[in-house]
C-alpha cells in the first residue's frame, strides 16, 4: 500500500470537482453513482444522506498524515453524509466518535484503512472497496458491460487481486502482468481465471487497462490508442504525464475518493 503524502491529500481535495466532472464525462455518474453501483448490481437503498460518519486520526506507526482524516470527511460530505473529524486521535477519538453518535468510524494506520460500521457490526476494508469502485467506473466507461472484453490488469497485490475477482465476475477476459512469480502462482492456485502476459503483449491486445501497481510512469503516449480506457487506483500512475495528457478523462485516477465512497455505501447498506 503506497502511503499517501500531505501533497497527495491536499491535491485531492482541490481536484475533487475536476475529478468528478471527468468521471461524469467518461462514466456518466460521479462518486455517489460509483458507490451505489459498487454495492449491488441492482439498485439498492443506501441511506447516505444525513448518515453520521466520523474520521479518527491514528498516530501509530509513521503517524498522522496531515489532512488525511479531513480529506476523508470532505469526500463523505460530498456524498451527502454528515461527516466530521474527531478532535482526539486514536482510542480517545473512537470514544469521542461514538459519544457524538457516529454510525460509522473511518480510521487508517500504516497497514489497514477501514470503516467500522457500528450499526451492523461490520468492518469494511479499503482495498476491495477501491478495486470494486474502479471496476465499476471502468465498466461504465467501456459502455456498460465488460462481458468478453479483454482487460489488462497490472499487479496482483491486495487491490489487484480484488479487481481480478470482480473483473472475472463481470465476464471480462483478464490478462495480467505480475513480475512476482509467487504472487502470480498464488492467484492461479486459488482458481482465478486470469492469463499471465508480458506488458507489450497485453498492451497490443487490450484497450481496457486496470493499474493496481505502485510502479509509476512505464506506459507512454505511444502505448495508448483512441480506444484506451484506464482505471488507475495505483499510486503513482503507471502512465507517463504525456500518456495521461493523451487519455484525458479516459485516465481515471485519484488516490482516495472512490475507495472512501464505496466503503461508506458498504457500511450503510
Ligand atoms: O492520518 C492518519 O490517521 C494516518 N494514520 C493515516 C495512514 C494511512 C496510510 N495509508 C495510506 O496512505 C493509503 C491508504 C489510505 C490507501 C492507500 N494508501
Amino acid at each position: 500500500m503506497t502511503r499517501l503524502t500531505p501533497e497527495d491529500v491536499g491535491g485531492l481535495i482541490s481536484n475533487l470537482d475536476a475529478f468528478e466532472a471527468g468521471l461524469r464525462e467518461i462514466a456518466g455518474f460521479g462518486l455517489r453513482g460509483i458507490a451505489l453501483r459498487s454495492v449491488a448490481r441492482a439498485p439498492v437503498c443506501v441511506p447516505l444522506i444525513g448518515a453520521r460518519l466520523a474520521a479518527v486520526p491514528i498516530t501509530s506507526g509513521e503517524g498522522i498524515i496531515s489532512g488525511f482524516a479531513d480529506c476523508v470527511a470532505v469526500i463523505l460530505g460530498r456524498l451527502g453524509c454528515e461527516a466530521w473529524v474527531t478532535a482526539q486521535p486514536d482510542v480517545r477519538g473512537i470514544q469521542e466518535a461514538v459519544a457524538q453518535g457516529a454510525d460509522v468510524v473511518f480510521m487508517a494506520d500504516d497497514h489497514r484503512f477501514i470503516a467500522l460500521d457500528l450499526v451492523h457490526g461490520r468492518c469494511i476494508d479499503d482495498d476491495p472497496a477501491t478495486a470494486d469502485g474502479y471496476v465499476t467506473a471502468l465498466e461504465a466507461a467501456a459502455g456498460g458491460s465488460l462481458l468478453g472484453r479483454h482487460v489488462l490488469l497490472l499487479g496482483l497485490g491486495p487491490v489487484g487481486r480484488a479487481a481480478a475477482r470482480r473483473l472475472v465476475s463481470y465476464g471480462a477476459a483478464v490478462e495480467v502482468v505480475e513480475p512476482d512469480e509467487a504472487r502470480l502462482q498464488a492467484a492461479l492456485e486459488v482458481g482465478l481465471k486470469i492469463q499471465p502476459v508480458d506488458l507489450a503483449e497485453g498492451l497490443s491486445r487490450c484497450d481496457l487497462i486496470f493499474d493496481a501497481t505502485p510502479e509509476g510512469g512505464f506506459i507512454d503516449a505511444g502505448d495508448v490508442t483512441p480506444l484506451t480506457i484506464a482505471a488507475v487506483p495505483g499510486l503513482p500512475s503507471a502512465f507517463t504525464a504525456s500518456a495521461q495528457a493523451v487519455l484525458g478523462s479516459r485516465h481515471i485516477h485519484e488516490p482516495l475518493a472512490i475507495g472512501v465512497a464505496v466503503m461508506a455505501a458498504r457500511a450503510l447498506v
